[in-house]
């Protein structure tokens, strides 16, 4: 008898531990079935790339981090993003065009000098400034020191105070970016001044880190799902023992096979944190000549899909903010074809009822909304159309959200 208790006792032991050996979960990468699903999402990325397309840098970026499976689409962005006209760019489009040619291994030539001019005269005019404020200039920092630009270490010292010294609210795509650039730049400081530096950026660290940890949620995901891509590579730079990054990478391959990551934006800043890249490594990319390119089926997001019976929306302008003259509060009831993207709705109250007028200007997301009924956003007054469905603002823009039948979406002239 106790034979058998004893063998039941280490069959039961042996299965405990080879169990847990075996949880799909308990590291940090993709399960084998799930690669083709990745692979998928990149060739997705890589097929938005087209001579007509918006050249966006942080597809460059995604693709050589991770390895380009489109040598064609490779070879064309490189080559327009080397054409761009960097005087109008702005100090977080600047980086990020030097950080894609960089990870091309082609040289970004004046613009590293334009950058450091431009990062010199940056300056956060108040504590009160939105957090986001420091999102381009967190890419500006990332790229000089990724060039060992020099001055670097006192532009860091004062960009990380005016960090510190910030009151609004905490936001994690910023503090992911920061993380990166200060990581480097501690990285970078000299031995003889190590001490005294190491100290201050140790700090100015462990407080962004420490507000990433806080939006960790049950779920798995980081500050919501489209902040999380850039969450994680700040979270591998920087560890902290209380994110369980498998439950990340489980939580974020379901959103993907639900297609949450059909604008090839997001596929950008989700793809090197699923393969274990960060923006640090893109000064250690080689580029080889023959580089092996996996033939894939060109796929359609799915989201492109629409079908033949309707939905109905309800869609509401409203500019209640002081100071501007023209307050209004209009409603339009609209019918789209079910599956149809936001826009669609906004096309079809504008043609409805010419108060629904709205204008927008390309960007890396996509479309984004920069006036409605002739009312104009100013960037100096923070004033944005926001977009919310009933009172919960979207995660999503116009070019990528797809309303339900009976929604109430409302368009809200507001600050941030
Ligand atoms: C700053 C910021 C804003 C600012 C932009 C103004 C400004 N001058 O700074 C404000 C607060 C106005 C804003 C608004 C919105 N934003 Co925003 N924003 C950001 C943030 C934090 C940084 C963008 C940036 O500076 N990039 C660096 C520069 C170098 O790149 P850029 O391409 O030139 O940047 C421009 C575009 O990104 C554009 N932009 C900003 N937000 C959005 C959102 C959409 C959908 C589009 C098409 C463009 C766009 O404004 C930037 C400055 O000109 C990103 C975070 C991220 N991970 O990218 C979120 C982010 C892009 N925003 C997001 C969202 C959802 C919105 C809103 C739709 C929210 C809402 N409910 O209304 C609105 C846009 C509505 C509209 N009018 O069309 C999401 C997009 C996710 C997705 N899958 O589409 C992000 C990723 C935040 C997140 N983690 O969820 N945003």
């Amino acid at each position: 008898m106790k034979m058998i208790l004893f063998t039941v006792a280490l069959w039961g032991l042996l299965w405990a531990v080879n169990g847990a050996h075996t949880l799909p979960w308990s590291e940090c990468s993709i399960p084998t079935e799930k690669q083709a699903l990745v692979d998928d999402l990149q060739d997705v990325m890589e097929s938005s790339v087209t001579p007509s397309s918006f050249p966006n840098p942080s597809i460059l970026i995604a693709m050589n981090l991770v390895g380009t499976q489109n040598a064609e689409a490779q070879k064309l962005l490189t080559k327009t993003i080397m054409s761009i006209d960097s005087t109008d760019l702005t100090v977080g489009q600047l980086a990020l065009n030097i950080m894609a040619l960089t990870s091309s291994c082609q040289d970004p030539g004046n613009r590293l000098s334009l950058l450091k001019r431009k990062m010199e005269n940056w300056v956060s005019s108040s504590p009160q400034d939105p957090y986001s404020v420091f999102y381009g200039p967190s890419l500006g920092l990332l790229a000089l020191c990724q060039k060992n630009q020099e001055g670097t270490l006192d532009l860091a010292v004062g960009f990380a105070k005016m960090l510190l010294a910030n009151v609004s609210p905490f936001n994690v795509d910023t503090g992911a970016l920061a993380t990166l650039a200060l990581t480097c730049v501690s990285n970078m400081i000299p031995e003889d001044l190590d001490d005294e530096y190491s100290e201050f950026f140790g700090h100015v660290l462990t407080n962004i880190v420490e507000n990433l940890s806080r939006r960790i949620e049950d779920n798995g995901l980081i500050g919501g799902l489209y902040s999380t891509g850039l969450a994680m590579q700040a979270l591998s730079v920087q560890p902290v023992e209380k994110w369980n990054c498998g439950k990340t990478i489980e939580r974020v391959l379901k959103e993907i096979e639900q297609n949450q990551f059909a604008n090839p934006m997001s596929i950008a800043q989700i793809l090197p944190s699923l393969k274990g890249k960060t923006y640090l490594d893109v000064p250690r990319i080689t580029c080889s000549i023959d580089q092996e390119v996996r033939q894939t089926l060109q796929r359609q997001p799915g989201s492109l899909w629409t079908s033949d019976s309707d939905i109905t929306v309800t869609y509401t302008i409203n500019n209640q903010l002081r100071g501007v003259e023209l307050i209004f509060n209009e409603t339009e009831v609209v019918s789209v074809r079910k599956g149809s993207f936001l826009l669609a709705v906004l096309e079809e109250a504008q043609r409805k009822n010419p108060k629904f007028k709205f204008e927008s200007r390309m960007t890396s997301w996509g479309l984004y909304i920069t006036s409605i009924n002739n009312i104009h956003e100013v960037e100096n007054h923070r004033t944005y159309w926001q977009f919310l469905s009933g009172k919960t603002p979207l995660d999503q823009g116009v070019g990528s959200y797809i309303p339900y039948n009976n929604e109430h979406i409302t368009a809200n002239f507001t600050q941030y």
